[in-house]
């Protein structure tokens, strides 16, 4: 019997799809695998390298095993509160996209999402779509120098004009991308200005949905001309924080730590304390009060996942 070596491109129930040489397989899972591990929502996740086998009396391809992740992006499934929900495994860069109008871009939102990416020490890019619709002095405005810090690599774009869209292909190239991000940001309009390879078609991502949006139902993953992937994955209007202490939360505001040392608990959670070096550079305008609310609302509520 002969072992193949492949990617997850698409799960659908009981059966994933992948390539071999190009061309589209499709790979049965054992029951006996779907049922071994009960922890994740799917037994293996979009970007998992598995192997599979050629079963002659099936006359399909069957799932031997999948091979162990370099990493992962997950969240808590938002309809099992206790099962994870991964997104995409072995990926290179998690580019969190985001509308700069319709929708409102959600900090709180990009914070889990670089709180996520932090535990696996997966870099993330900022997409920041639909430049056309803000102006020069609006795009000042936005709190962006923190992100920048925190080495975060921002492009603006405009899918319309086609305005960044070079840039970002030349940072991507040859990499592992999942886009992920706010319904109706622009993740799969800017999959398409990728050039995607015959792996998928992106006409057959996109359907019509209610709102007359186009709204992608399943994560895929598309090679993409010039080498390397994009992973496109549906809207989400909230990260539930899998598998993240209390510890990771904190560690993710840097800008909290030279205020620390006037906290009066070295476990201060600087959420009620009286006296708290946080709380108090908040006041003072040292700690800007956006990311502040993100941190309480996130440590209040680490696990809430929207779809
Ligand atoms: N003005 C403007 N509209 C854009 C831009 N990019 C995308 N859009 C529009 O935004 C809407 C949503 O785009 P999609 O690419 O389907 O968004 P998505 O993030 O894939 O959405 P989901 O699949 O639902 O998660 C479409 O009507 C696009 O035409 C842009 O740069 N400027
Ligand atoms: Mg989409
Ligand atoms: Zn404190």
């Amino acid at each position: 019997m002969e072992f193949i070596q492949t990617k997850v491109t698409e799960i659908h129930r009981g059966e994933v799809i992948s390539f071999l040489d190009d061309k589209k397989i499709k790979v049965k899972i054992p029951g006996t695998l779907l049922n071994s591990d009960k922890t994740e929502r799917n037994y293996v996740t979009v970007g998992d390298d598995i192997v599979v086998y050629y079963d002659n009396k099936s006359k399909c391809y069957i799932l031997k095993e999948k091979k162990e992740r370099k990493n992962q992006i997950s969240r808590v499934d938002p309809f099992l509160k206790h099962i994870s929900h991964v997104i995409a495994a072995n990926i290179d860069y998690l580019g969190i996209v985001v509308s700069l109008k319709e929708p409102e871009i959600s900090y709180e939102l990009i914070d889990r999402y670089i709180i996520t990416a932090e535990k696996y020490n997966i870099d993330c890019v900022l997409i920041l779509n639909k430049s056309d619709l803000i102006t020069d002095e609006e795009l000042d405005y936005l709190p962006l120098g923190i992100y920048e810090d925190l080495g975060v690599e921002i492009f603006l774009t405009c899918t319309l004009t086609g305005d960044g869209i070079d840039d970002l292909k030349e940072f991507l190239k040859g990499k592992t991308t999942l886009f992920s991000g706010q319904s109706g940001c622009g993740k799969s309009s800017l999959v398409n200005l990728f050039e995607p390879e015959i792996v998928q078609k992106t006409s057959e991502i996109s359907e019509k949905g209610q709102s007359g949006r186009h709204t992608t139902r399943s994560t895929k993953l598309i090679k993409i001309k010039g080498g390397g992937y994009l992973i496109d994955s549906p809207g989400i209007q909230g990260l539930g924080l899998d598998n993240i202490t209390e510890i990771d939360i904190k560690s993710h505001y840097r800008e909290f730590y030279p205020f620390l040392e006037k906290c009066k608990y070295s476990n201060c959670t600087h959420t009620h304390e009286n006296i708290c070096g946080v709380i108090e550079a908040v006041k003072n305008n040292e700690i800007e009060e956006f990311r502040y609310a993100n941190y309480y609302n996130i440590l209040s509520n680490p696990n809430i996942s929207i779809d």
